[in-house]
């Protein structure tokens, strides 16, 4: 255990407040957006008035229980034809929201830090978690370009996240994510498997968790 900067726990072993290292390539940024919660909160809320959260059903015909919505050129979709990026909304048949500049400029300035020079993402999944919801174990296999990195956004309630190997049976390790932590993962961590186990709250006025995910999927 240790603290950061902002006198924070982390399970993270390493003192560098500015990047910790969770494996070759993935990297968390540790408060990164921490100054932009509520900017970033109010472009998220402008986004789900336009694109509302859903459920979508796994292939096997399971509700998530991660609620979700997509900005940007294109959204991850998934029912029963299987996973994948579209243009449009299938809810409302209009193409997804434009990214917030706010988005972009947080994707931009995080990978940057980190030594990504060009990260363009044109997909950001925006995913909700009440209390009782879980992401199991998987990789993230679905974008064209593996080569890009991913950049990871929390607000609101703290999670407990997965942290595994490339083969799914591999041990995990649990890290917690704070809100305006920022972790960028690239590299031979691209095709890491990963989850959320749980998320922590009280049954009180901000029970739920957002994670934006940003990528470049074509
Ligand atoms: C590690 N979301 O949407 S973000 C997902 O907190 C997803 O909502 C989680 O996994 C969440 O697919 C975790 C962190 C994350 C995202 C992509 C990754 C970690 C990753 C891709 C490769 C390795
Ligand atoms: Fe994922």
């Amino acid at each position: 255990m240790t603290l950061d900067l902002f006198g924070n726990h982390t399970t993270d072993d390493i003192a560098n407040p500015h990047a910790d290292t969770l494996g070759p390539g993935a990297s968390v940024l540790r408060g990164f957006a921490r100054s932009r919660l509520a900017v970033l909160q109010a472009d998220i809320d402008a986004v789900i008035a336009q694109a509302p959260l859903r459920h979508w059903l796994t292939p096997g015909g399971k509700r998530m229980s991660v609620a979700m919505t997509n900005c940007g050129e294109v959204g991850w979709i998934s029912d029963r034809m299987g996973y994948r990026y579209g243009t449009h909304d299938p809810l409302s048949k209009q193409p997804w929201p434009a990214m917030p500049a706010s988005f972009v400029a947080l994707a931009r300035e995080a990978s940057e830090a980190v030594g990504y020079r060009n990260f363009a993402p044109d997909a950001c999944l925006i995913n909700r978690y009440t209390l009782d919801a879980r992401l199991t174990l998987h990789q993230d296999r679905d974008e064209r370009e593996l080569g890009a990195p991913i950049v990871s956004v929390s607000l609101g309630l703290p999670a407990t996240f997965l942290w595994g190997g490339l083969q799914r049976g591999d041990r995990t390790r649990r890290v917690r994510l704070e809100p305006g932590d920022v972790v960028v993962w690239g590299g031979p961590s691209r095709l890491v498997y990963h989850g959320i186990a749980s998320v922590e709250g009280s049954f009180d006025a901000q029970a739920v968790r957002y994670n934006l995910t940003f990528r470049q999927a074509r």
